[in-house]
């Protein structure tokens, strides 16, 4: 027994003098003060009572102590359950009530919306500002640390990440300390990180990507990063000199293509652009190439198996594929009846291998639906090989948005404009959007005479979902198409509004800009 990944990326430093983070205002934080840190939220959190496999709930701006946190529950073998900060109290109250965590840490800001999801889960409440401010900072500096790690295996269950579905309740993805390390250990030898790489951190710690992808991959490797609260073009243009990598979804990338600032001088030095979480355009991984000499390495994963394929660091790195699968993991495209298709065919994208996850907390059906008996998950996404052996993803089976690398499910907009008075029924598609990649726009079917009152719908959307899934446009009609199934078309919803966001007149405005 040892404590696998928290010993991987934390336990076995010999030097604790390395940084391990760049603050923006200057302050390095070492190996060595994180390992502090985290023995200290390991005292408070055993002194709370939390014991191997207890979940704990954070739903926190990015700052150096809520990452600390993530590893505090590696150390303390807690099960660790990331909440994206866009959430509403109603998103939240459903995750607390289906993972059962003992604690919730929470920014100031949500602690009077959150307190009665807390309480009604029987779960302390405890909150974290990116200031750092707050009870858990009061409760943490009173508590005795605790610098011994919790003794797991790697089949011990690390994190949980909800992801939604295209029918119910969001799942709980139970991912295991093995599944997380032999990924990141994967991801380090792939693209040959070192204890010389500088990270620009710029993504959220509340999903695979910036969480397990950037930190676990840096930290295994020993390396650096450079901790900013979020992407802004700015910021980022500010850091790129100091960094020697980084990870990012396509929307970080054509906005910094959007900026004149961003050239060949500024990024030349970089060793290695990685992207991932949404499509890549061939377009933008031409035009980076042509402005920075950079081919940009893009790689598919997802919440439930980590990352699967990715370009190769060394040979061409191929615009519009998402290369090999990695190290270890098997790849299969199956038709219909679930049979292997012949090489070059498109089909359901399946995967196998260490990375993916163990099955949807409490969901054994759902579990099995998406997880066959040899181990194969069935992806949702629809792709080919070519004789090279570059993986080719044509499209998603499941009816799924990918907004800013963020997975938006129709489904869940559309049960919530349902109910709206005036609207007799609701169609949710995404659309093409130059920032976004895709964007979120609504078609709505009027109950009765009088059109449905737009601004209350928004008014109760605001509410009740987070602001990157509401739609960003919305449009009444008489019906909706279907087909001789009565089921809606939403392809051909996608080709009538398809232009929704070109047609705009607005330039585009990003933040930092
Ligand atoms: C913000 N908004 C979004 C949005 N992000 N709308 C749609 N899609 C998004 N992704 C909303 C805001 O609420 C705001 O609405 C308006 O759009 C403009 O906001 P902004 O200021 O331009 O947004 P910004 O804060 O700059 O955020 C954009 C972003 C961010 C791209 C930087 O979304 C981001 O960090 N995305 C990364 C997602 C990610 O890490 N995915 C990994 C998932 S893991 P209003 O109405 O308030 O004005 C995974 C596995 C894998 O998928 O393979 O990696
Ligand atoms: P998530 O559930 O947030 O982990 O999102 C996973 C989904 O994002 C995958 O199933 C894909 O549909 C999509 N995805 C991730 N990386 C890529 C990529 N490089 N190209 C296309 N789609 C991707």
């Amino acid at each position: 027994m040892t404590n696998s990944l928290y010993h991987a990326l934390l336990g076995q430093r010999s030097d604790s003098s390395a940084p391990l983070l760049h603050l923006s205002d200057g302050t390095v934080v070492s190996y060595g003060d994180m390992a502090d840190r985290v023995a200290r939220i390991s005292g408070m959190l055993r002194a709370h009572g939390l014991r191997k496999g207890d979940r704990l709930a954070m739903q926190c701006p990015k700052s150096p102590e809520a990452f600390a946190l993530y590893l505090a529950c590696l150390h303390s073998s807690i099960i660790f359950l990331p909440l994206n900060t866009a959430y509403t109290p109603d998103e939240i109250a459903y995750f607390v009530s289906d993972a059962a965590p003992k604690i919730i840490v929470t920014d100031p800001k949500s602690e009077a919306a959150l307190r009665p999801v807390a309480d009604k889960a029987n779960a302390m409440l405890l909150t974290l500002g990116a200031d750092e401010t707050g009870s858990f900072a009061y409760a943490v500096a009173t508590a005795t640390p605790s610098p011994d790690a919790v003794a797991c295996d790697t089949d011990d269950l690390a994190c949980f990440l909800y992801t939604s579905g295209t029918t119910g309740r969001s799942k709980g993805a139970m991912l295991t300390q093995g599944n997380l390390l032999s990924n990141a250990q994967t991801l380090t030898q792939t693209w040959r990180f070192t204890s010389d790489d500088v990270l620009l951190h710029a993504l959220p710690i509340f999903h695979a990507h910036g969480l397990f992808v950037a930190c676990n991959v840096t930290m295994l490797a020993g390396g650096s990063m450079i901790w900013l609260p979020g992407f802004a073009v700015d910021p980022v243009l500010a850091a790129l000199p100091r960094a020697t990598t980084m990870m990012g979804v396509p929307t970080f990338y054509t906005r910094l293509l959007d900026s004149d600032r961003f050239t060949k001088g500024i990024s030349g030095h970089m060793r290695l652009f990685t992207s991932g979480s949404a499509p890549l355009l061939a377009e933008t991984h031409v035009q980076f190439s042509d402005r920075t000499g950079h081919a940009i390495l893009e790689r598919y994963g997802m919440t439930e198996t980590g990352m699967n394929t990715s370009n190769p660091y060394d040979g061409e790195r191929r615009a519009g594929t998402v290369g090999f699968p990695l190290d270890g993991v098997d790849l299969r495209v199956t038709g219909e009846d679930g049979a292997e298709m012949p090489q070059g065919e498109t089909g359901m994208i399946e995967v196998r291998g260490p990375n993916v996850f163990v099955g949807y907390w409490q969901m054994p059906e759902k579990t099995a639906e998406e997880l066959r008996e040899d181990r194969f998950f069935i992806t949702g996404d629809l792709g080919r090989v070519d004789t090279h052996g570059y993986v080719t993803i044509v499209g998603r089976e499941k009816d799924l948005i990918i907004s800013g690398g963020y997975n938006i499910y129709p489904k869940e907009i559309e049960q919530v404009l349902d109910e709206q008075p005036g609207v007799k029924e609701a169609a949710v598609i995404g659309v093409p959007h130059a920032d976004f990649g895709e964007g979120v726009v609504a078609i709505l079917v009027a109950d009765g005479d009088s059109a449905p009152d737009i601004d209350t719908i928004k008014a109760d959307v605001a509410v009740r979902l987070a602001n990157f899934k509401r739609p960003k446009n919305y449009f009444v009609v008489d019906e909706l198409p279907r087909n001789t199934m009565g089921k809606v078309q939403k392809n051909v919803l996608r080709d009538t509004y398809g232009d929704t966001f070109k047609k705009s007149d607005q330039p585009l405005k990003h933040a930092g800009e």
